[in-house]
């Protein structure tokens, strides 16, 4: 039977790719189930524990230029050798963005994930950077060529977000971890994203 609401999701292999995920620090307490789900799924595919590099930024508005610097320091760190890895390139230039954990290959990205949790406040804070941030991550796809996979929940309510990382309290149940569907999104468009090349 068909399913109503999103794609089937399709596994492919991603033992040959490098995935970038970027998470914002605002509502930890969701973001990181995120991240796991994501992490996850791309391991489930065959992503090396190694080709997954992990950085953070303070919120998602920060999301687009911390995609943007993330790719291109790994561009910078397969073109030269001996040149400082993407995490020292991004940690000296952007002071805010912090290693969780860094993989020890190289070479550029094959996809990016940006994950960030914006909840509806009392002022237009919310619709502004969602706005912004929704336009900024889909221009640096473009921009840079690799797909960046849109992980950003926009939601009215805490319960609305936890929802969707799985971790509801709600006594409907849990909820779906939406990370672990874009890290099988970044695997598949990875993979895609080579033979379309
Ligand atoms: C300021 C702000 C607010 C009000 N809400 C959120 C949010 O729900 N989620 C999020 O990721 N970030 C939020 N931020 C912070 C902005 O994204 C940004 O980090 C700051 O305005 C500094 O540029």
């Amino acid at each position: 039977m068909s399913s109503l609401k999103g794609p089937a999701p399709q596994h492919h292999d991603g033992s040959s790719l490098r995935i970038g995920i970027v998470h914002a620090r605002w509502n930890t307490t969701i973001i990181d189930p995120l991240v796991a789900g994501a992490k996850a799924k791309l391991l489930e595919c065959g992503v090396k524990e190694s080709n997954i590099v992990i950085q953070s930024c303070p919120g998602a508005w920060e999301l687009p230029i911390a995609v943007q610097r993330l790719f291109s320091a790994s561009q910078i760190q397969s073109n030269a050798s001996g040149a400082p890895s993407a995490t020292d390139l991004l940690g000296a230039s952007t002071h805010d963005l912090t290693a969780l954990s860094a993989g020890d290959s190289s070479g550029p990205f094959d996809a990016i994930i940006a994950v960030g949790v914006l909840i509806k406040g009392e002022t237009m804070h919310f619709e502004y950077i969602a706005d912004s941030v929704s336009q900024g991550l889909m221009r640096v796809q473009l921009d840079i060529g690799i797909p960046v996979i849109f992980g950003v929940l926009t939601v009215l309510t805490d319960e609305q977000g936890k929802s969707r990382a799985g971790i509801s309290t709600s006594p409907d149940g849990k909820g779906h971890n939406h990370g672990e569907d874009w890290g099988l999104a970044a695997v598949e468009m990875g993979v895609k994203k080579n033979e379309w090349a």
